[in-house]
């Protein structure tokens, strides 16, 4: 395995990192509004994950790999999903929204997302820091998230690397942008 060193920005086709793309403000809203959230837990092969997620726009359901409507997304997130919109100029709607919590020691396992979303997926970290990894072949990035950071993952960032969140040493969020065609 070849370990690239840690770097805010590799040079990974179609990733983006974007710090202080939250302000303290919209943070402390967000964490007020995630408080009061119904979280559901997550079985991955047979397993409760220990991160928990809360879906808009639409549910993924993990066990038969497929979506079914959910509660649309709550005003802060529709003002994120706006700027989140800009950042990445896209054209279709980004409508569906995951947020997932992380209590401690919670990370997410190496994967590529979900081929029924669309080509660029965008991920906005708040609560504590934590790391994403991006492995190609025998490569691995490793990208320290501050809160309030974003990043984008399209183009082969998205396709060909796979990513996973380090175990985190306390409290995360994500909220995780997806794109998926509904004609
Ligand atoms: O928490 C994150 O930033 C990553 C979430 C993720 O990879 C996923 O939900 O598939």
């Amino acid at each position: 395995m070849h370990d690239a060193p840690d770097e805010q920005f590799p040079d990974v086709n179609g990733f983006k990192y974007i710090p202080s793309f939250v302000s303290e403000p919209e943070e402390r809203a967000a964490l007020e509004l995630f408080g009061t959230m119904p979280f559901r837990s997550i079985r991955m092969r047979g397993q409760i994950a220990r991160r928990t997620v809360c879906c808009f726009g639409f549910d993924y359901v993990y066990t038969r790999r497929g979506v079914a409507p959910a509660e649309p997304m709550p005003p802060v997130l529709m003002r994120l999903r706006e700027r989140v919109e800009a950042l990445t100029a896209e054209t279709s709607e980004f409508n569906q929204a995951i947020v997932t919590s992380y209590p401690p020691g919670a990370g997410i396992n190496w994967h590529h997302d979900a081929p029924v979303f669309g080509p660029t997926i965008v991920g906005v970290s708040f609560g504590s820091a934590a790391r994403l990894l991006l492995k190609l072949g025998d490569v691995v990035h490793r990208v320290d998230l501050a809160p309030r950071s974003a990043y984008v993952l399209g183009g082969a960032a998205r396709s060909e690397w796979f990513h996973r969140i380090a175990p985190v040493a306390s409290h995360r969020y994500s909220v995780t942008f997806r794109q998926l065609p509904t004609a």
